[in-house]
């Protein structure tokens, strides 16, 4: 099948997603052209299958703000003809699913008829969609779309609670590709680089924007310390990175966190952690918590969103209510007080995160794909 996938290019759960669906469908054979602002961080262009577009913008004294769904529309429009694209799957709602209506209508008028996927990530329905800045158009997208899907249950409640939808919306939960991590062996972990054998090491993987609590992160690991000798790795970075610095210096436990900024080494990072942590306010579905499962990492979340879809309480680690530090400390200690009971955790996470592999997952899109296209 010839696919073309829009997507946020940089850092962030959707555009991640997004690269790995593009290259394992390209890897599977198909013709996958990526459309996007740029090019994806991930992308790897080994596979001769692999396309991609860059959107250009075009600046004028006039525009206060540069159009970029016309740019991406006419895009669209131009590598669909082209390339002779069968579907378009487009990832986070806003704009993509805007611009890939447009398109279609365009297409339609030169007698193409191009069926739209949307997939909805999170964000573009819980934070940012439903404004009313945005929502008149994002409903209009979600409902003209041929097919929409979310990457939770809890996404497509939320979906349903905050639109008017009359569109059927199927659930496909994000996934992993559990043959990447078999590149990891023990002997790259080098685990003493950054902590003394006695002690314990906790990881928070995001952007750092507010919705992902860091503050709770530091505030949580200060509780921990005390009781577990332990290092906290910090991997991202965002608008709230300073105020954690500030933070952690307050409370006297900077040596004990290392920052270390956005990384392509997230794997790296996670092969030798023995807990994570996701305090978020809100989480669709929580990717990097499967990813540190996948590397058989137990999580302490909080139990908002699609968080307890992903993370089981009291087998692959606890959910507390946003902002109960003093519960996720409470169980982040539990967990590792005790070697056996912290190898068991370690165990169930890596055995559930099994669920969401990428052999289970990607025959779901392309069910649907041959769906939309007949
Ligand atoms: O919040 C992020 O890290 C980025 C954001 C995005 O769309 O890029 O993530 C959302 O999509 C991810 C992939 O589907 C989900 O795993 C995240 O839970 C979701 N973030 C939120 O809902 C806050």
């Amino acid at each position: 099948m010839k696919i073309g996938i829009v997507c946020y290019p940089t850092y962030g759960g959707s555009g991640v997603l997004a690269t790995e669906l593009g290259m394992a469908l390209s890897l599977k054979g198909h013709e996958v052209h990526f459309v996007t602002s740029h090019q994806p961080v991930k992308l790897n262009f080994l596979n001769p299958n692999l396309f991609y577009h860059e959107v250009f913008m075009e600046d004028y004294p006039l525009f206060h703000y540069q159009p970029y769904e016309l740019a991406l529309s006419s895009k669209l429009v131009q590598v669909v003809e082209k390339y002779e694209l069968e579907i378009l799957h487009v990832h986070y709602a806003i704009p993509h699913a805007y611009a890939a209506y447009m398109a279609k209508q365009m297409l339609k008028q030169k007698g193409i008829d191009i069926p739209i996927v949307t997939t909805l990530h999170g964000t573009d329905i819980t934070l940012v969609g439903s404004h009313p800045v945005y929502k008149a158009a994002v409903e209009f997208s979600i409902n003209n779309s041929d097919m929409v899907t979310t990457v939770s249950e809890s996404l497509r409640s939320d979906t349903l609670r905050l639109f008017t939808i009359y569109n059927r919306i199927e659930v496909i939960y994000n996934f992993i590709d559990f043959d990447k991590q078999k590149d990891w062996h023990d002997d790259d972990c080098l685990r003493e680089t950054l902590a003394d054998p006695d002690e314990k090491i906790i990881a928070h993987v995001s952007n750092f924007r507010p919705v992902k609590r860091v503050l709770d992160v530091i505030k949580t690991f200060y509780q921990i310390q005390k009781k577990i000798p332990s290092k906290l790795l910090m991997v991202g970075d965002g608008p709230d990175r300073e105020k954690t610095e500030v933070l952690a210096k307050k409370l006297g436990i900077k040596e004990k966190i290392i920052f270390l900024g956005k990384s392509d080494e997230v794997r790296k990072i996670l092969c030798f952690t023995d807990l994570f942590l996701l305090p978020s306010e809100t989480e669709s579905f929580g990717l990097a918590a499967l990813e540190a499962m996948a590397a058989r990492t137990p999580v302490i979340s909080t139990n908002t969103g699609g968080l307890p879809e992903v993370n089981l309480q009291g087998k692959t680690g606890y959910l507390s209510e946003v902002g109960d530090i003093d519960d996720m400390a409470k169980n982040a200690i539990y967990i590792l007080e005790d070697e056996k009971r912290l190898e068991d955790f370690k165990d169930r996470a890596y055995a559930f995160a099994q669920k969401f592999s990428i052999e289970n997952i990607l025959p779901k899109y392309e069910k649907l794909y041959e769906l939309v296209v007949k």
